[in-house]
């Protein structure tokens, strides 16, 4: 079963809740993620520029925050019946997000999940090396790029020789093994902060205002949104309509305004308010990488200074249909944002889904959530295995 939004979500520090006192967790999660529910908040956007390549400058690394250990989730039913309802609902939930997964990789599967399966099928004898240089083809192509094909082949291979493997359908499971162990990262966000403060960064058109909004839905607790890319009109505009949506209290200015003055004021608001979560979005002009860190370290000394050890999460949004650009923007991000952790977005329109895997083999921090398309309920918790096998199944 794939993991739901109530186990994505720490509250460590915090006692677990009593049965049925959950009340503020998003128990209308299939109802929020119902087809139709979703918004089509029209934008005008500025098409994603390329990585700025160059690298002039000191970076100050900022400290990753600190996360606590294994806490339990909260409330966790305790009478049978409570058990099996949760179960039944959680089963439902995901048998959903399952069908919207697969449908949501349908490019990606059909591009190269042929391929592989017409490989497989032919598969015989791990010593065929023509075999492994096809394998290793068609996963370049679908975009796992060169260095983790390399190391994923290298360990399937190896692996399909000492255990003598002679089936495609062997194989196959092979390989959706080593690519969940390779996807397989902790990922839960920390809530146990009061408040506690998500950084949305992330290049324009990425998906990191839609993807904030989707996000106040499942967020357990009272959200505020603070409008921080005051670059664009249309970027303050979109939040306060997922303000109106979700009933979350955006804070916002005119635009043109200092954004790490926008980040000021929504965190004292959020204190004064007892809030309990607060996104933050960004603008994300790529101008030049100076620049970038120069906005983004203003945001976060700011918030810092108010709320010492703020932000607590970093999200990265990435565009899965920009492929290898999407992985150089990840590590260029985790270079000068603190990244803590991706959204991977727009899996849906492209066939390029490959990419997680680089991403989660050469970037050093995990990708906590996914994106399928533009509905709420296309946002979800990564769950490695979950996708190895949407993207490397034969279904
Ligand atoms: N198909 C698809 N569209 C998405 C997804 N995530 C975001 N979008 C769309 O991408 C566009 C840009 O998103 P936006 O949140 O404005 O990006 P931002 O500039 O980073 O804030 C919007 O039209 C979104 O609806 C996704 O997973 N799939
Ligand atoms: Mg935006």
């Amino acid at each position: 079963m794939g993991r739901s939004w109530r186990n994505f979500f720490r509250r460590s520090g915090q006692e677990p809740e009593k049965p049925g006192a959950a009340t503020d967790q998003p128990e209308n999660e299939t109802e929020a993620a119902e087809e139709g529910a979703g918004p089509s908040v029209a934008t005008t956007l500025e098409t994603a520029p390329s990585p700025v390549a160059e690298d002039n400058g000191e970076v100050d690394i900022p400290e990753s925050p600190v996360t606590d250990e294994d806490v339990p989730p909260a409330g966790a039913p305790a009478t049978a019946e409570e058990v099996q309802a949760a179960a039944d609902a959680a089963t439902e939930q995901s048998a959903g997000w399952v069908r919207r997964l697969r449908q949501g990789l349908r490019r990606s599967r059909e591009s190269f999940v042929g391929q592989l399966n017409a490989a497989m099928a032919e598969f015989k004898d791990a010593e065929d090396e023509e075999f492994w240089e096809r394998v290793e083809e068609i996963l370049i192509t679908s975009d796992v790029g060169v260095q983790t094909t390399a190391k994923l082949v290298a360990e399937l291979e190896q692996e399909a020789l000492e255990r003598n493997i002679t089936s495609g359908k062997e194989l196959r499971e092979l390989m959706i093994q080593h690519a969940t162990r390779m996807l397989d990262k902790p990922i839960e966000m920390d809530l146990s902060h009061k408040p506690t403060v998500v950084l949305m960064v992330g290049v324009n058109g990425t998906g990191k205002t839609t993807n904030i909004g989707k996000l106040v839905s499942f967020l357990p607790g009272k959200i505020m949104l603070a409008a921080g890319d005051t670059f664009r009109a249309a970027a303050i505009e979109q939040l306060q309509t997922w303000g109106e949506r979700t009933g979350a209290k955006v804070i916002a200015r005119e635009r043109g305004a200092d954004s790490a003055s926008v980040a000021h004021e929504a965190v004292e608001e959020a204190k004064r308010d007892g809030a309990d979560v607060l996104l933050i979005d960004t603008a994300g002009r790529l101008h030049t990488k100076v620049n970038l860190m120069a906005e983004l370290d203003k945001v976060r000394r700011v918030i810092d200074r108010q709320l010492p050890g703020a932000p607590h999460e970093v999200l990265l949004t990435v565009d899965a249909t920009t492929g290898q650009n999407g992985l150089r923007q990840a590590k260029l991000f985790q270079d000068v944002a603190g990244v803590t952790g991706i959204i991977l977005t727009k899996l849906d329109g492209t066939a390029k889904g490959g990419i997680a895997l680089a991403i989660a083999s050469e970037v050093g921090v995990p990708i906590k959530m996914i994106s399928v398309g533009e509905q709420i309920g296309d946002l979800h918790p990564f769950e490695a295995r979950e996708f190895a096998e949407a993207l490397f199944g034969d279904l």
